[in-house]
C-alpha cells in the first residue's frame, strides 16, 4: 500500500505553542485565497517535535528562533520568513542550509511604532520632562532652559526601513538629524554619512545616538569604548536595534564617568535581561523589554502571505537577506 503524499505546506514555528496557534490560524485564513494548495501547520503541535522522521512537505516556514532540529526535520524548505525585521536569530542557527532563502519583515506596522518610541525619548530629553517631574516632586515652579534645537543633533545609525522613518519623522519636528549607513544614502533634509571612514565624524556630531542597524559581524560591538568617547560630552544613547551592537561594560563606564548623560535601552545581549544585571538599577538607564516595535500579527501575516503567493507563482519578493552581509 502506498501512503498518500502530504500536501505541500507552510510550517509555523515559535518558541511558544500558543503563538504558533495564533499565527497558524491567521496564515491559514490569509493563504486560503492566495495559495490554496498550501496547508498551514505548526511545528510543535501533534508531537511534531517528537517525530522521528523528516516532515518533507514543508516548503515555507514562518516564525522566530526555530529549535535546533528544525531544518533537519524540514529538508524541503525553500524559504524561512522571519516574524521580525531582524534575522540574527536565524543566521546564527547552525542548521540553516545555504539553500533556504531568508526573508524579513519590511515595516509591517513597525516603522510607526519605532518612530513613536524614539520621538518619545527625544522629546523627553530635549524638553527636559524628567527634570520637570523632579521639580514637581520637589514642589518647584521654574522654567528650565533647553539647548538650541539646531545644536541638539540626532544621529540615526542605520538608515534602512525603520531608521529612515525615524530620521524623517524627527526631521519633520525640526530637529537636526544626521544618519549613518553601510553604503551611501541620500535623504532629503538629512546629512548622511557612510562607511567606517565616516563613523567617527558621525558620532562626533550625535548629541543623541539612535542605534537602528542589524546585528552582523560588522556591527557586533561597534559602539565600544572608543565609539562612546567620540560622542559629544553629555550625549544620550538610544538602543532599539540589538544588544550586541553596544559594549555593555563600556556603556556603564561612560555613564559613570559622566561623559554620557543617559541611555534608553530596549534590547540586550541576553533577553530577558538577567535578574541582578546592573542595567536594572542604574540611575541613568531607562529600559523596556524589547517592545520598541512589536510584530503586528495581521499586518505581518498579510505581508508574508503575499510573498508566499508570489513565490508560488515564481515571482521575486523583496526583503530577502544577503547572507554574506548578514542582513
Ligand atoms: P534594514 O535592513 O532596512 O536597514 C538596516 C540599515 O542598517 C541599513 O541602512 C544598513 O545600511 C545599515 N547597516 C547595516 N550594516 C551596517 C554597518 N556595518 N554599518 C553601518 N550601517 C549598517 O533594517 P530595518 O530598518 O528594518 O531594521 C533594523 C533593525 O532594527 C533590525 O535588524 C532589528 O535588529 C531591529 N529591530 C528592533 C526592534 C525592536 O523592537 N527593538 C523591532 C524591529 C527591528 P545600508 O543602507 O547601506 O544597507
Ligand atoms: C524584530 C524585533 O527584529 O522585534 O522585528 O526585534
Amino acid at each position: 500500500m502506498t501512503a498518500t503524499p502530504s500536501p505541500p505546506s507552510v510550517i509555523v514555528v515559535f518558541p511558544k505553542a500558543e503563538t504558533e496557534n495564533r499565527w497558524q490560524q491567521a496564515l491559514a485564513r490569509a493563504l486560503a485565497g492566495r495559495a490554496p494548495r498550501l496547508a498551514v501547520r505548526t511545528f510543535h503541535a501533534a508531537g511534531e517535535s517528537l517525530r522521528d522522521g523528516p516532515a518533507p512537505e514543508a516548503l515555507y516556514a514562518v516564525g522566530w528562533e526555530p529549535p535546533a532540529k528544525f531544518f533537519e526535520r524540514n529538508p524541503q524548505l525553500r524559504a524561512f520568513f522571519s516574524a521580525g525585521a531582524g534575522v540574527d536569530h536565524l543566521l546564527r542557527h547552525p542548521g540553516l542550509p545555504p539553500s533556504v532563502t531568508v526573508v524579513r519583515l519590511e515595516d509591517a506596522g513597525m516603522a510607526s511604532q519605532m518612530a513613536e518610541y524614539c520621538c518619545h525619548e527625544v522629546f523627553t530629553l530635549f524638553r527636559r520632562y524628567r527634570d520637570y517631574e523632579q521639580q514637581q516632586h520637589n514642589g518647584v515652579w521654574a522654567e528650565l532652559r533647553t539647548v538650541r534645537r539646531g545644536d541638539f543633533v540626532i544621529g540615526v545609525f542605520g538608515l534602512g526601513v525603520l531608521g529612515t522613518h525615524v530620521a524623517t519623522t524627527l526631521a519633520g519636528f525640526g530637529y537636526s538629524v544626521i544618519g549613518y549607513s553601510r553604503s551611501p544614502r541620500s535623504l532629503p533634509g538629512i546629512e548622511c554619512y557612510s562607511g567606517p571612514g565616516q563613523l567617527d565624524t558621525f558620532l562626533g556630531r550625535s548629541r543623541v545616538l539612535i542605534l537602528l542597524a542589524p546585528l552582523t559581524a560588522q556591527t557586533e560591538n561597534i559602539i565600544d569604548a572608543h565609539a562612546l568617547k567620540r560622542l559629544p560630552a553629555g550625549a544620550h544613547v538610544i538602543n532599539v536595534a540589538r544588544g550586541g551592537l553596544l559594549d555593555e561594560q563600556a556603556l556603564l563606564e561612560s555613564l559613570d564617568s559622566g561623559h554620557l548623560a543617559s541611555a534608553r535601552l530596549d534590547v540586550f545581549r541576553t533577553e530577558p535581561l538577567p535578574v541582578g544585571h546592573p542595567f536594572w538599577f542604574h540611575p541613568k538607564i531607562r529600559l523596556t523589554p524589547h517592545v520598541a516595535a512589536m510584530t503586528l500579527l495581521h499586518q505581518s501575516v498579510e505581508q508574508i502571505s503575499d510573498k508566499i503567493a508570489a513565490l508560488e507563482r515564481g515571482d521575486q519578493v523583496t526583503g530577502c537577506i544577503e547572507r554574506d552581509r548578514g542582513y
